[in-house]
């Protein structure tokens, strides 16, 4: 492999408007934002990172202003003048800074494009290099649809039947207390046979238990992070008193938190977020636990930009990957992204990885800096 010599660091936070806000149990988001991660090598190669992040703490207590803060300040120079002979050492290198994953993930990100591309490879090649042997790419990963939660069922009933039409085959619905059971009774009553699951974004306790195996004559592929962000002990419990398929998203954040997870019994089903786990070199660990274990499989996503949704397609796109995975096609987030081409969905519910080095997308700059314009305009708060 071609080593690289990380020679500058450039972070942009952006703000972009969503095409249709997403409701959660823990807020609406909008727009977009993020920091995005340009590093340049001493061998004149770019890579693009993204931290996918809020303005406000909501799924993680991170926002814009604490990724900017340690990227800026803790993380680059940590990366700054280093040589790289695998793209592994960007984990050991930024570990220093603790928790903090989705700033981490935004750097970590770049390394790896900016050596798949010194090396002439697609990002998820440079994945199987790393994986035993036979991991290599499908070219396509399978992917659904994460709808808000809405006014009524009515009106969510709406966007299903567009996202169906469109072609989505499997749909995921946000709830939480007091918008789950007549949502699933009416959703089903439409369309009994879709591929359905629910995400509460840890809106439940244990108390609910009852309440929640009601979901279980549904038919759902899934019911994702019902219990405490942090938790694997009560999902435990909670998966003992209901038959529908827990999937942990928020208590997940390394692959020893998924042995331990696995141990205790309190997962079925793993939503794998490279932005919530710090980095491609614990994806690729967590991968392998869940090829080894037969743990259902599948990648989520953060409303990524073009830059993290190219890096989520192409490790969707490996055979352990065995769920529909949150990725949608970009017209679903932005009327304009800042990479080209946009992601379309294929026939079969699908999006092609694309063929270039790297995330395989080209990233717009001046469309970068025009995010970053939107950032500073809408005032939220003082970053440095
Ligand atoms: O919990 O999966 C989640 C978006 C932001 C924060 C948390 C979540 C989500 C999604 C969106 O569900 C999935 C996507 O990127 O399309
Ligand atoms: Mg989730």
């Amino acid at each position: 492999m071609q080593a690289i010599t990380v020679q500058a660091i450039n972070l942009y936070p952006i703000a972009m408007p969503l095409v249709e806000p997403l409701r959660t149990s823990f807020g609406v988001e909008a727009n977009k934002h993020a920091v995005i991660v340009e590093l340049i090598t001493a061998e004149g190669v770019t890579g693009w990172g993204e931290a996918s992040v809020a303005a406000e703490p909501g799924y993680s207590g991170e926002t814009v202003g604490t990724a900017y803060h340690l990227l800026k300040h803790y993380l680059a120079p940590l990366l700054v003048g280093k040589t790289l002979t695998d793209p592994r050492q960007a984990r050991s290198i930024l570990q220093v800074v603790r928790d903090n994953k989705h700033a981490r993930h935004a750097l970590d990100g770049a390394v790896w494009d900016a050596f798949a591309k010194a090396n002439h490879m697609r990002l998820v090649d440079l994945f199987s290099h790393y994986l035993p042997e036979g991991h290599r790419s499908t070219e396509r990963a399978v992917v659904g649809v994460s709808i808000g939660i809405q006014p009524s069922v009515e009106a969510t009933l709406a966007i299903i039947r567009k996202r169906v039409q469109q072609g989505y085959k499997r749909i995921k619905l946000k709830i939480q207390p007091g918008w789950d059971v007549e949502l699933a009774r009416g959703v089903r009553a439409e369309f009994p046979d879709v591929m359905l699951m629910l995400d509460a974004n840890s809106a439940y306790t244990l108390a609910d238990a009852d309440h929640l195996a009601e979901l279980d004559e549904f038919n759902l592929l899934m019911i994702e992070q019902p219990l405490r962000h942090d938790d694997i002990y009560e999902h435990s419990q909670l998966q003992a008193r209901m038959k529908t398929p827990i999937c942990l998203d928020e208590s997940i954040k390394s692959a020893d938190d998924l042995r331990l997870a696995l141990q205790v019994g309190g997962i079925k089903i793993l939503n794998l977020k490279p932005a919530r786990v710090g980095g491609f070199a614990e994806c690729l660990d967590i991968y392998r636990v869940c090829v080894e274990n037969n743990v259902p499989l599948w990648i989520g996503g953060m409303l990524e930009t073009g830059i993290g949704r190219a890096a989520n397609v192409a490790l969707a796109s490996l055979p352990g990957v065995t769920l529909p995975c949150d990725i949608s096609a970009t017209d679903r987030y932005f009327t304009e992204d800042l990479t080209e081409p946009p992601f379309v969905l294929n026939a079969d519910s699908t999006l092609t990885v694309p063929s270039g080095y790297g995330i395989g997308v080209e990233v717009h700059r001046e469309r970068v800096e025009k995010a970053t314009a939107q950032w500073y305009a809408c005032n939220y708060y003082p970053i440095g």
